[in-house]
């Protein structure tokens, strides 16, 4: 464990992946890790795209990568994988995309299975910024599809949410509607080239004006990114929100919530563990739990015992 905080510390990208793939099994080293390497963390800005399937998201990611890198900064983007639920390869086609960017040493592409049910979310996706961020990584860059509950974790670790859509979406275009002035601080209309696209602006302007007043107003930018049209305004668009997030004291606010969300999330992760060790150990709650399996007592009666029998005798070590 030693030797691969070493190595991550001296930016070994393999030690980097090490760590992600370690976060993504809930390894039960990884909090001691979290500790070790936290020191420099709450520097990355965190970009969070999301969209329809299709939308154009691996292609706009790709060029901003390329507006990033020239602008000087380091970038990381984790792509978070739908063919655990999809069965598809959706991962390979951006890898094949993105080639180009793998071959840069400031770029650091990573894909996230979802795990478990439809709907369910990227497991940890807060530790694995903060092993980027740890990493030196200036910019995250998050890609999900849809924009919906598969999404809300990426929404809520994001800095800079946008919100792809494209012309020829239909009924697709009114389920976007309905999530997109809740989330999105920059509305990208993506394939400008395809009829239709200035409606799908004039709509989104239209939503705009019925949104309630807030200091912050989503800004609406269009795209080709096939052929870099609107890229550059698009980085703009990403630049301005975040200054208005500094200016704001929000990204401050949103630091120090993150500091109290890590602290409180490592004490459940203990007594989770602490928890399972013992049910696995000890006798006195085993026997509980074979009474409970037999019907024998009410499980949430059984469970105010065990927790009695945790506090009393496991935390104090009197077992
Ligand atoms: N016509 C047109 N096609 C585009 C444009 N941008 C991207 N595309 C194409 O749209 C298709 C989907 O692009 P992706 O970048 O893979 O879209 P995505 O949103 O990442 O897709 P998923 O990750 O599968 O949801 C590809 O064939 C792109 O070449 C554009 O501006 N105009
Ligand atoms: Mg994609």
């Amino acid at each position: 464990m030693e030797k691969l905080i070493e190595r991550f510390r001296q930016r070994d990208r393999m030690a980097l992946s090490k760590l992600i793939t370690m976060v993504e099994n809930n390894s039960p080293q990884i909090l001691d890790i979290m500790g070790e390497i936290y020191s420099p963390i709450g520097k990355a800005r965190v970009v969070g795209v999301t969209g329809p399937p299709g939308a154009g998201k691996s292609t706009l990611i790709d060029k901003l990568i390329r507006s990033y890198r020239q602008a000087g900064h380091t970038v990381g983007v984790l792509c978070i994988d739908p063919s655990s639920i999809f069965g598809g390869g959706a991962f390979l086609g951006d890898r094949v995309r993105m080639q180009r960017a793998y071959r840069d040493d400031g770029v650091y592409l990573r894909s996230l299975a979802t795990r478990g049910a439809l709907g369910g979310l990227v497991p940890r996706i807060g530790e694995i910024i903060k092993i980027l961020d740890a990493f030196g990584i200036d910019i995250i860059i998050i890609e999900t599809v849809g924009v919906g509950q598969l999404e809300s974790d990426v929404i809520r670790y994001s800095d800079t949410k946008i919100v792809v859509s494209v012309p020829g979406l239909g009924d697709q275009m009114q389920t976007l509607k309905a999530g997109i002035l809740e989330i999105a601080d920059v509305l990208v209309v993506n394939k400008a080239d395809l009829p239709g696209a200035q409606n799908v602006v004039d709509d989104l302007q239209m939503m705009l004006y019925l949104r309630k007043e807030s200091d912050w107003t989503p800004e609406i930018v269009l795209t080709e990114a096939l052929s870099d049209q609107g890229i550059p305004e698009l980085f703009q668009a990403i630049q301005r929100h975040q200054d208005y997030l500094s200016r704001s004291g929000l990204r401050e606010f949103q630091i120090k919530r993150h500091r109290e969300e890590t602290c409180l999330y490592a004490v459940q992760e203990t007594l989770k563990r602490f928890t399972e060790e013992l049910v696995q150990e000890k006798e006195d709650i085993r026997n509980i739990l074979k009474t409970v399996r037999e019907g024998g007592i009410n499980p949430y009666k059984a469970a105010e015992d065990i927790t009695q029998l945790i506090l009393d005798k496991g935390i104090n070590g009197r077992w």
